[in-house]
């Protein structure tokens, strides 16, 4: 499959990056970014292409790292006894997941297609805006399916220092599994403990907005300093999840202990 049978050129015709549809959908996005710190793209991808990707994610289901754990919203499994209970890295949630790492894609994968195409890269690097984009060339972490069964979630979490995160959906949940997220929990400069416990515990539900996930939704976020979870899901139909990494220099890795504990012990025997 080339990525002119997986982007949705007929409604985004956008090959030419010059050529006013492709200025146009830029544009938006970027001004929703920084206004919503959240964008998405309705039917990014065509039908054709979210069949193949969820063909090949499926089969892979039992060669899935389930990553199933308690941790706090800051991805840690530790307390920390010198805080108090209540305090927002003492809160542990459940998240259960399952990752399908770049190296498990076939070479023909239209998920990697997907990531390596300039003109997919060149979109999301002029909507972020901080700059050109490079693929990440981990074994790994590049392009993942990240893949929920019936009760997988993922709790209220901080992504790790990434500038944006970007994902696909690819096949929804017959319920859940939805998607909500707290724009600008913390900042730089302020960490908002209060804010962030308040968001964990349920008690303030102001400015938390639910993202719709549609089959073929190209998503966005500034997940590093917005809290977002995805509910739990119900029904017997897998959630599938693209996931992908772009860097701002050429030639980045992943970090093998972080790798270790993302993808599980097949890798961590790798490295
Ligand atoms: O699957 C989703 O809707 C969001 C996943 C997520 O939290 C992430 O990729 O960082
Ligand atoms: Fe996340």
């Amino acid at each position: 499959m080339e990525i002119t049978d997986i982007i949705n050129l007929d409604r985004y015709p956008i090959i030419d990056s010059d050529s006013p549809p492709a200025v146009s959908l830029r544009d938006r996005c970027r001004r929703d970014l920084a206004a919503n710190r959240v964008c998405a793209i309705p039917d990014f991808v065509t039908l054709d292409a979210l069949e193949a990707m969820a063909a090949e994610a499926i089969p892979l289901q039992d060669a899935a790292y389930h990553n199933n754990s308690l941790r706090n919203c800051y991805l840690h499994r530790q307390k920390d006894p010198a805080l108090p209970e209540d305090h927002a890295r003492n809160l542990q949630d459940r998240s259960s997941t399952r990752m399908i790492a770049y190296d498990q894609l076939s070479s023909a994968s239209p998920l990697k297609t997907f990531y390596q195409s300039d003109v997919v890269r060149n979109l999301v690097a002029g909507i972020v805006d901080e700059g050109d984009l490079y693929p990440n060339e981990d074994p790994y972490q590049p392009a993942n399916y990240v893949c929920y069964r019936e009760g997988d979630e993922s709790s209220w979490h901080f992504d790790e220092d990434n500038s944006f995160t970007m994902t696909l959906m690819i096949q929804a949940a017959d319920s859940g599994g939805l998607f909500e997220m707290s724009p600008d929990t913390r900042s730089d400069t302020a960490e908002n403990y209060d804010n962030v416990r308040d968001v964990l515990m349920g008690s303030c539900n102001d400015g938390i907005v639910s993202v719709g996930r549609n089959p073929g939704e190209l998503c966005i976020f500034r997940g590093s300093h917005s809290l977002h979870r995805v509910t739990p899901v119900a029904g017997s139909k897998l959630r599938i999840m693209g996931v992908f990494v772009y860097e701002f220099s050429p030639g980045c890795v992943g970090d093998p202990e972080v790798n270790a504990t993302i993808y599980g012990p097949r890798v961590a025997a790798q490295s």
